[in-house]
């Protein structure tokens, strides 16, 4: 039978993904997409579901407790990614990503909490990045469930916070909570301050691209659509208070990457310009995702790295439009012309 699934921040990057997958590959299921739409969400990113009845969308803040009661009287589980996800901006905002990350994943606990055995599952959409850095110079480490968490930014701080909770009001309150843990995304409709996005921009429009530090830091780059999958698969048969990380098995340092990035551009490393390296930068990220494979039977189905980093590549070269209107702000817009009354 279809559910009604409440999908928190799903105008951003990783969230407008996950309503399009939801829509188009669980039919019996509807979406209410609740964001607050700071400057990381883009509703123009799910423009062809405007008037779709499957989806809903509710202009809120995570926050804002009598908006979620009012919300959670027709949904049947939770998916929460809303949050602030960008680690430069927390560097200089420590205090809006515990606000953001913390208290609001606190209030939609609580929210949901209140409406008592009516909704089901609550799966925290939580990040490698609570587990802290592994060495560069030892492969054989990997992040699994059991690691310590060790966060090091404001902005990892602020997620091990809202995964914590989440997990003690499961412990606490006996809620149905599930944790994942995923690495670095890529994809369509990323917000264009990230790595990706931003690295092909800068040289299309005849920029360099600023690598921090000497691009040896290492991240494990998993395809967008792959975690929506794994947020579903734990959504359907997750454990009720587990932790389950989901990676690529992708690892690539920023060199790497930056170097495919502006050969797919069409320019060479002459457009690659070395600038002061981020504080506290995390060595290396890389994930044992063995658990949901071998417990959900999770494993990545589409094309795989190189191809589906080509592919990303083009969507961005193929969408010019959607970046333009995200720089100069125009997507802000979007939702008045289209949604408010
Ligand atoms: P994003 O910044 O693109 O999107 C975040 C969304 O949350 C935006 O639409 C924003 O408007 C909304 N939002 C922010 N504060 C809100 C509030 N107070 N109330 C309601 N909505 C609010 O982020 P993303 O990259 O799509 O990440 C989504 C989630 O996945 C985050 O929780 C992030 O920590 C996690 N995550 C991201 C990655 C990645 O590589 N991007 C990897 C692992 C986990
Ligand atoms: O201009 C840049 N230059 C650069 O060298 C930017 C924006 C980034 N980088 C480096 C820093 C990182 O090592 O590229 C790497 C990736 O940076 P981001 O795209 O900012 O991602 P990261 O900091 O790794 O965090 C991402 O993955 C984990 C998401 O933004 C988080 O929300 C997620 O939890």
């Amino acid at each position: 039978m279809g559910q009604t699934i409440l999908v928190t921040g799903g105008a951003g990057f990783i969230g407008s993904n996950l309503v399009r997958f939801i829509l188009e590959n669980r039919p019996d299921d509807r979406v209410v997409n609740l964001d607050s739409l700071t400057y990381a969400g883009n509703l123009e990113s799910l423009a062809d579901f405007k008037d779709d009845p499957r989806h809903e969308f509710v202009h809120a803040d995570i926050g804002d407790g009598e908006k979620l009661d009012e919300v959670m009287g027709r949904v049947d589980c939770v998916l929460h990614l809303a949050a602030e996800s960008h680690v430069d901006r927390s560097i200089h905002d420590p205090s809006l990503f515990l606000r953001t990350n913390i208290l609001g994943t606190q209030s939609l606990l609580d929210a949901v909490r209140r409406r008592g055995d009516s909704i089901g599952r609550f799966v925290y959409v939580s990040t490698d990045e609570v587990y802290g850095e592994l060495p560069l110079d030892d492969k054989s480490q990997l992040f699994t469930e059991s690691t310590p968490l060790k966060p090091n930014s404001p902005y990892a701080v602020s997620k091990t916070g809202g995964d914590m909770l989440a997990r003690a009001y499961w412990h606490t309150y006996g809620m149905d909570v599930c944790i994942t843990r995923c690495s670095n995304n890529f994809g369509a409709y990323q917000f264009p301050e990230k790595v990706i996005p931003l690295f092909v921009n800068k040289p299309i429009e005849g920029e360099q691209v600023p690598l921090y530090g000497d691009g040896s830091n290492i991240r494990d780059w998993l395809h967008v659509l792959y975690h929506c999958e794994a947020i579903c698969r734990v959504l359907d048969d997750g454990v009720s208070g587990e932790a389950y990380n989901i990676g690529g098995n992708n690892e690539r340092s920023n060199l790497e990457l930056t170097k495919m990035l502006i050969e797919l551009c069409g320019r060479d490393e002459s457009a690659i310009k070395h600038v002061e390296d981020r504080l506290g930068h995390d060595m290396r990220y890389a994930i044992d995702a063995t658990k949901i494979k071998r417990e959900l039977g999770w494993e990545p189905t589409r094309s795989a790295w190189p191809a589906a980093l080509e592919a990303t590549v083009q969507w961005y070269k193929d969408n010019r439009d959607w970046s333009d209107r995200v720089r100069s702000g125009e997507y802000q817009r979007f939702y008045e012309q289209n949604y408010a009354k």
